[in-house]
């Protein structure tokens, strides 16, 4: 997984870290770098993003190079990028939906993002988690567009032992969300999850219809679920889902088949929000917290 881009951070680590680089020789490495990053799949300005950074801090770094060790410089690099993922924070699932049931309503989480990403896979295996968690949870199929994807949820949520709530092709996605908040309450369900129609982030109609749902529902929770390998896309994906709805967080989907990992990097660049949880398989347990930490830790090995 993301060994590419584990590849671009360690070599320039390794490079800077092995001695005192001239100005010259920071640049092409940097060069290098960046390159190497292209290749990883992380997205042009991303890229420019973070070679800035780390010329800057280098560059500042510099004025006492004389007792800057090669260490240093690594360290240096290090939390440049760690410091990114920590301004992006966290998300606490289970304590804020814990918080929410003190109050007698339900915790409402909506996924979103483009077709095939993996939406209703990963609710089915959010309802796996939430169950295991002591609390209960009813499923609302928010997709009401394409041909087939209610029976799909269907099937995923029975197999998760998770109630659905739908209505019929065509219907208004907004009231499907609506109901489920309705049964949800009236059943006193701790949390409800809302599957939605993939939708291409340029199809304004779409993105509308998914700011409706938004505004109707307002849920505590939105997710953006990315497909790791759409890697350079993923950029503009974040950034016009995060125009129209806003999101809390982001799952990425399909780790487990990505060796090159740039889209991680880059949706926490450009949107400065956290990355909750990887897919990491097809099975309903095959979702992995995301740890900031060792995910960076991991890119100077
Ligand atoms: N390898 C792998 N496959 C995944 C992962 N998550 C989802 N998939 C697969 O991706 C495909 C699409 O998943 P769906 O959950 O149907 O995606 P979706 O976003 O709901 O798709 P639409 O509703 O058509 O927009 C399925 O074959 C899933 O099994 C993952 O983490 N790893
Ligand atoms: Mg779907």
């Amino acid at each position: 997984m993301f060994e590419k881009l584990r590849e671009a951070f360690s070599s320039l680590s390794k490079i800077v870290s092995e001695k005192r680089l001239t100005p010259k020789e920071l640049d092409e490495a940097l060069f290098s770098f960046q390159l190497a990053l292209l290749e990883s799949d992380v997205a042009q300005e991303v890229v420019e993003k973070i070679a800035g950074g780390i010329r800057a801090e280098l560059t500042g770094l510099s004025v006492e190079r004389s007792q800057s060790t090669p260490a240093l410089v690594r360290q240096v690099l290090h939390r440049s990028i760690l410091d990114v993922f920590s301004k992006a924070g966290s998300v606490d699932l289970i304590s804020r939906i814990e918080e929410k049931r003190k109050t007698g309503e339900p915790f409402t989480i909506l996924f979103l993002g483009i077709n095939g990403t993996g939406k209703t896979t990963t609710v089915a295996k959010f309802a796996k988690i939430i169950k295991r968690s002591g609390a209960s949870v009813v499923v609302a199929a928010g997709d009401t567009h394409r041909p087939g994807a209610i029976e799909q949820l269907t099937e995923h949520a029975s197999r998760v032992s998770a109630k659905v709530i739908a209505q019929r092709y065509g219907a208004d996605p907004a009231a499907v969300a609506r109901d489920g908040v309705l049964y949800a309450k009236a059943h006193r369900v701790d949390v409800l999850l809302i599957d939605t129609a993939g939708r291409m982030q340029t199809n304004q109609n779409l993105m509308e219809e998914m700011s409706k749902i938004v505004r109707v529902i307002n849920p505590d929770l939105k997710i953006f679920i990315g497909d790791s390998l759409t890697g350079n896309d993923a950029v503009s994906q974040a950034e016009l889902f995060s125009k129209y709805t806003g999101f809390d967080g982001a799952i990425l989907t399909k780790a487990d088949a990505d060796t090159k990992g740039g889209a991680a990097l880059s949706i926490v660049f450009s949107t400065g929000k956290p990355i909750l949880y990887l897919g990491i398989g097809q099975g309903y347990d095959d979702l992995a917290p995301f740890d900031p930490k060792s995910f960076v830790n991991n890119l100077f090995q």
